[in-house]
């Protein structure tokens, strides 16, 4: 088993309830607070829920990314819509034990984890160690941010 950690987003609809039912489909055993975060990307657009869900995996990368494509259409997730716009349901392979990959369809960790404190901060609640292949520790990594801002 390999533990794996999986970013929730929602802006449409249901918000709270799509997140919860999308961390139940996907058998996590812990699931961060979930928090409202202002929209990164694409402005114009209604505020975010976001999360992080630990979870142990039985699946191959790629399996699991075609696991969390499957559950975001389970719940009403369309594509028609802009680049880093509104959706009912957003689910992201943010980690995968400690694997980087860089292929077609599938980059780990995430490509915008390190840019996005609504994904590192839920990240830094589930495990305060976690180090981020390629950008480092995740608290080092928030700080960072936070100095920007
Ligand atoms: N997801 C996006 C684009 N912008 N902004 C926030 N606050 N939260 C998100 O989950 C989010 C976003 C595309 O995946
Ligand atoms: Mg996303
Ligand atoms: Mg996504």
């Amino acid at each position: 088993m390999v533990r794996a950690y999986v970013g929730l987003g929602s802006n449409l609809g249901d918000r709270e309830g799509t997140i919860l039912a999308a961390a139940e489909r996907l058998g996590s055993h812990r699931l961060s607070r979930i928090r409202e975060t202002e929209p990164w990307g694409y402005p114009d657009q209604p505020w975010f829920l976001n999360a992080a869900a630990e979870l142990e995996t039985g699946l191959a990368p790629r399996e699991l990314l075609e696991h969390l494509l499957e559950i975001e259409r389970g719940l009403g997730r369309t594509r028609n819509g802009p680049r880093y716009g509104p959706r009912m349901v957003d689910l992201d392979l943010l980690l995968y034990g400690d694997l980087v990959v860089a292929e077609p369809g599938l980059t780990v960790p995430h490509p915008r984890l390190a840019e996005r404190l609504f994904v590192l901060e839920p990240l830094f609640e589930l495990n305060a160690g976690l180090f981020i292949p390629g950008h480092g520790p995740v608290g080092a990594l928030i700080r960072g941010l936070q100095s920007k801002a």
